[in-house]
């Protein structure tokens, strides 16, 4: 393990709780909360607790979580349970719950681990006592404020990027999980104090459905919602050119004064729900950009469904954020049969089958009509 020749040595805070990762949505449910533990045994089997701060956070309260969802939502979330479902049957039709989104034991307590950490690490940003937090266990982008959506309850991204506003004039969010950021988009729709920038799949049928080139934002929030929209298979080369050219105009147009990233590892190739192609690298590339611009960074998890390649890229993007390079050999941990047969931290890609859907053409007729929509945004 070795440090990366660079004069930035930013602080970086890591917050995790062993019990987050011990929550199951359901026997055929393809998000695992074990990810998380996985995750943790790989960051600090590879010594990465030697290169930041390591914080245990207290759940969020429910007056916190308030100042995005509805009473009458979070008072439901609170209270049903696997084994009073019945006496709910009206509020589970009524606030949307179901296959995607489940009842199981422990989900409010769930809800309050992973968001109680994405508003400690905000608040730590905020006292200027670190220069990035990460919260693998956040990044909940689709939590609606009346309903939860997408394998997400309570969206503690919106509670963050709150707190946040309370200090910073303006907030940058940049989303690189395969689905659309919606929840996300929809709670800051119209203010020009969030940037929302979601980069996923888009056809008008894959999950969630929304997230046209053409949603822009509405009143003072106009131009200050972008989308770019991708086809199945595309692979690091034209991710990195596209995220690096959008990502560079964005943050000297915005010009933030904080970044919360959303890393979703769905967009990794042999995803089980992602349909992209990139490698482990590519998506951390995303995250070294992000951190080269040295402005308070909140880095968050979300999707991901291979779980053993979801443990490697976010630890992989720990190692980066510390600037760290990790050996690819990987460490022992009790968990070593996950990372089989090759044991590395990069493993090949070559099994994946899906092709690249997105012509040359069109990745620059997207570039195009993103950037033009920045024009608007300076004066
Ligand atoms: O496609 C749908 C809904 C269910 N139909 C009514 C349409 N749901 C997707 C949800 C994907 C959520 C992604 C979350 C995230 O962005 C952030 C954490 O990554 C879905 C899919 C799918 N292939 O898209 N749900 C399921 N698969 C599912 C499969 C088995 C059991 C439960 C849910
Ligand atoms: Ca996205
Ligand atoms: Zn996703």
């Amino acid at each position: 393990t070795d440090t990366v020749a660079e004069h930035y040595r930013p602080k970086v805070s890591y917050y995790m709780r062993e019990e987050t990762g011990n929550f199951h949505y359901g026997e055929r449910h393809p998000m695992k909360p074990h990810r998380l533990t996985l995750t943790n045994h790989l960051v600090l089997n590879y010594g990465l607790h030697n290169y930041m701060d390591i914080y245990a956070p207290r759940r969020a309260t429910e007056d916190e979580i308030l100042a995005f969802h509805s009473d009458d939502y979070i008072d439901f979330l609170k209270r049903v349970t696997p084994d009073n479902v019945e006496l709910f049957q009206e509020e589970f039709t009524r606030f949307n719950m179901g296959d995607d989104c489940p009842i199981f034991d422990g989900m409010w307590d769930f809800c309050r681990l992973y968001s109680g950490a994405s508003i400690e690490a905000a608040r730590k940003l905020i006292s200027g006592t670190t220069d990035i937090a990460v919260n693998w266990t956040g990044g909940l982008h689709h939590a609606k404020k009346f309903e939860p959506s997408g394998f997400c309850y309570v969206n503690d991204i919106v509670l963050a990027i709150l707190q946040l506003l309370r200090y910073y004039p303006r907030v940058l969010y940049v989303d690189i999980d395969i689905h659309h950021g919606d929840g996300v988009q929809e709670a800051f729709y119209a203010t020009d104090r969030v940037m929302t920038v979601s980069f996923h799949k888009y056809n008008g049928d894959f999950f969630p459905g929304t997230g046209a080139i053409d949603e822009l934002g509405r009143d003072l929030g106009k131009y200050y919602t972008m989308n770019v929209p991708l086809q199945d298979g595309i692979d690091d080369s034209s991710y990195i050119q596209l995220f690096r050219n959008i990502m560079t105009a964005v943050m000297e147009t915005f010009r933030p004064s904080a970044v919360v990233l959303q890393c979703g590892a769905d967009s990794l190739g042999l995803d089980r729900l992602g349909v992209f192609n990139l490698s482990i690298a590519a998506h951390g590339e995303c995250v070294r950009f992000m951190r080269s611009f040295k402005v308070p960074l909140l880095v968050l998890g979300g999707g991901g469904y291979t779980i053993r390649n979801v443990a490697r890229c976010w630890t992989h993007e720990t190692g980066i954020v510390c600037g760290v390079k990790l050996p690819d050999s990987l460490p022992n941990t009790v968990y070593r049969e996950f990372f089989a047969p090759d044991y590395k931290l990069h493993p090949s890609l070559t099994t994946s089958k899906v092709v690249n859907q997105n012509s040359k053409q069109y990745l620059q007729a997207v570039q195009y009509k993103v950037l033009e929509q920045l024009r608007y945004l300076k004066g």
